[in-house]
């Protein structure tokens, strides 16, 4: 196939409620849904997901919007392409920007599913119609207001809920949860806010029981974590650090983690991405998906991919409503008694919905061959 137009929609979506991390508040979701075609008319999507700051990495959507006109489209220009797994190679010779090759490369694989008349996930390892899901819970004000947040989310059905926790916003609010919730599968993320310099602090998070502690200290740091790793039962889990399987085998080596928040974008899209499956498999580490505010189209993704046997832990894939009043594709998804179905339309399954698009965003045309 040849890839012969791609239209971009950028799209801000309001969040139901502001999210608050260690390192800043978000109200307001930018995405772009980039939409490429081929040369018999068939249609991908895929969806940009950095944010406007660069407070989680570095990459931004506005950088990612510079890297893909300049420097991944003229890469698909002419090219024809056999097999989606020759993306990630052709995109090489960029460096880095793994979000804005994953926007194209993610894009590619949803075309080639529907070219060949088939459902992604029939391209993974999957035997699952639904999975149980979690859900991340940013911080609050207060802890009655974080209780009455948690307990909305467990009677929804979340198997799982991960707090955000910074120093200082930890070991109350872990326990305030494990005395109203004594056996709720629940862990922690950090977003790099401690420093090596906490380790007693962190120390005391081992006694409550918690799935795992989520990206400690910087994201390029391995050493520290690994030092933590050590003298801890607690699995860390790492998100920030990990942006493809080379990642994986060092922090494995050094033994900085024991789980891994994949995240397809943050690996620069499903080839790489299943290669970690792989690996993780294969070493014992704990896999699990995890999320960024996706609205339908990455949402729908994270489910084909999350669907493979391999996860068993519960992502970071809440249902649509969890993050925004309305989604833009035109089935939100929905959660039932903790599970979330994945779609077996074509492709990533989900259909855009054009009035949605409009409301919250708009249209051009960013390349036509
Ligand atoms: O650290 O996992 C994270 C959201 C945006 C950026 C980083 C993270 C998160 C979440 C929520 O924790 C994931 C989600 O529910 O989409
Ligand atoms: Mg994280």
């Amino acid at each position: 196939m040849i890839i012969k137009r791609i239209d971009r929609y950028q799209v801000r979506l309001p969040l139901r409620t502001p999210f608050e991390t260690s390192y800043g508040r978000l109200t307001e979701k930018a995405f772009d849904i980039l939409l490429v075609t081929d040369e018999l008319g068939n249609k991908g999507i895929g969806e940009l997901v950095p944010f406007e700051q660069p407070d989680y990495i570095e990459e931004t959507i506005q950088t990612a919007r510079i890297i893909i006109e300049k420097h991944l489209i003229p890469l698909l220009k002419d090219k024809e392409i056999y097999d989606p797994n020759e993306i990630s190679s052709l995109f090489k010779e960029v460096k880095g920007n793994q979000m804005a090759k994953a926007s194209l490369e993610t894009a590619i694989w949803d075309l080639y599913a529907k070219r060949n008349n088939r459902s992604l996930k029939t391209y993974f390892a999957t035997t699952r119609a639904q999975i149980p899901v979690g859900v991340s819970v940013g911080i609050q004000p207060n802890l009655s207001e974080l209780l009455k947040q948690i307990t909305n989310y467990v009677d929804q059905g979340y198997q799982r809920v991960k707090l955000k926790i910074r120093p200082g916003y930890d070991l109350e609010p872990i326990r305030a949860i494990r005395k109203k919730f004594p056996k709720l599968p629940l862990m922690v993320d950090a977003n790099s806010a401690y420093t090596i310099e906490d380790i007693d602090r962190l120390k005391k998070l081992d006694i409550y029981d918690l799935a795992m502690i989520e990206q400690p200290f910087s994201a390029d740091d391995f050493l520290d974590h690994a030092q933590l790793q050590k003298v801890i039962k607690t699995k860390i889990c790492l998100d920030e650090n990990i942006r493809s399987l080379k990642d994986c085998e060092l922090a494995f080596a050094l033994g900085s983690c024991q789980s891994i928040n994949l995240k397809i974008p943050r690996v620069g899209g499903i080839t790489e991405a299943l290669k970690i499956v792989e690996f993780c498999e294969k070493h014992g580490l704990l896999v699990w998906l995890g999320g960024m505010f996706e609205s339908g189209v990455g949402r729908a993704l994270n489910l084909q991919f999350a669907a493979q046997n391999m996860f068993t832990f519960p992502g970071d894939i809440s249902a649509s409503d969890r993050y925004y009043f309305e989604d833009i594709v035109s089935e939100p998804f929905m959660i039932q008694e903790g599970e979330i179905k994945v779609p077996d339309g074509l492709g990533i399954g989900v259909k855009l919905s054009q009035e949605k698009l409009m409301k919250y965003g708009y249209y051009e045309t960013i390349y036509s061959n």
